[in-house]
């Protein structure tokens, strides 16, 4: 049988400002696992090569740093930036950095992801947080964190984005946006929505496949957590955000957050946490687009 030569797909994975549940939440992915896509062929014949991750990698140090350097130097424009968490801008490095220079100066974040990111094949923004800023950048927002598609349009970085939010994000939608990378490329026009999201997982409302959508429909509210109804009233902000929560659900589909009556905080939705604050408050009375308004 000939040899098939693998294709290796070197990919880069910065923290910034993050709590790191993005990484634990891709660490769980159940199918694939994640030994799967990073040890394994994800797509037969290509392969994901991690080469910083610092979480999970074993070195540290001066080591990894070569290893991070090395590969964006050797690979220019060939491999994947994976962004988790927002960036802090202020202080030149103050409020966060990566490495060292060749004078030991630490390098911030923010020149790290501007500098990685303007030479990478495409940029993952995974989790809220690298999204759309999330919690790191949340008012008064004291280390002036942004989000990666804030950072690369106030420094003139045209590199491909791709935002796969969630707090944290649900591992199939960074899994499943890996393997369609691998598969098809880059996102063809019109896959990606306004908010540069793969619509294949953020195309729809929480609210438009919920399961107590028939409560909201006939106005029975839940008064109360454990209450059967819909949580509008006790602040559920399905309504206001695109996620695919209801159909894939979460730990491998055994329960998702309106399901165990915990209410949808909008952890997906930009704005998050500010805009959608009280979370557990009702929101003011929202107009639905394509559903229908909700008649008081
Ligand atoms: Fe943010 Fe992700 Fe929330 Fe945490 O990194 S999206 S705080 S789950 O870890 O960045
Ligand atoms: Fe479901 Fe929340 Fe919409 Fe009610 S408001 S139907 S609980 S998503
Ligand atoms: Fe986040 Fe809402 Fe999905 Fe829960 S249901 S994970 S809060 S988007």
């Amino acid at each position: 049988m000939a040899n098939i030569k693998t294709e290796e797909y070197p990919v880069i994975w910065l923290q910034g400002a993050t709590c790191t549940g993005c990484s634990v939440s891709v660490l769980n992915s159940v199918s694939p696992t994640i030994k799967n896509v990073l040890v394994d062929e994800v797509i037969p014949g290509k392969h994901v090569n991690l080469r910083f991750q610092a979480t999970v990698m074993a070195g540290a140090g001066e080591l990894v740093i070569k290893a991070l350097e090395e590969t964006w130097k050797a690979k220019k424009g060939g491999y994947v930036l994976v962004m988790e968490g927002a960036i802090p801008t202020k202080g030149d490095g103050a409020y966060g950095s990566i490495g060292e220079d060749k004078e030991g100066k630490p390098v911030s974040i923010d020149s790290r992801v501007e500098n990685l990111g303007r030479d990478a094949l495409a940029v993952i923004a995974l989790g809220t947080c690298a999204s759309f800023g999330g919690i790191p950048a949340a008012k008064p927002n004291p280390s002036e964190c942004v989000s990666v598609g804030q950072l690369f349009k106030s420094r003139n970085v045209t590199t491909p984005l791709i935002n796969v939010p969630g707090c944290p994000p649900h591992p199939d939608w960074f899994v499943g946006t890996v393997a369609s990378v691998l598969l098809n490329g880059l996102p063809k026009e019109g896959e990606l929505d306004e908010w540069s999201r793969p619509r294949a997982f953020y195309g729809q409302l929480i609210h438009e496949n919920c399961p107590r959508r028939a409560y909201y429909d006939e106005q029975k509210f839940a008064k109360k957590l454990s209450d059967p109804g819909c949580l509008y009233e006790l602040g559920c902000k399905g309504p206001v955000t695109h996620a695919d929560c209801p159909l894939r659900m979460w730990n491998n589909g055994v329960n998702w957050c309106v399901a165990c009556g915990g209410l949808c905080i909008g952890c997906a939705a930009p704005g998050f946490p500010d805009l959608v604050s009280p979370m557990y408050a009702k929101t003011a009375d929202i107009t639905l687009p394509n559903i229908g308004q909700r008649v008081v």
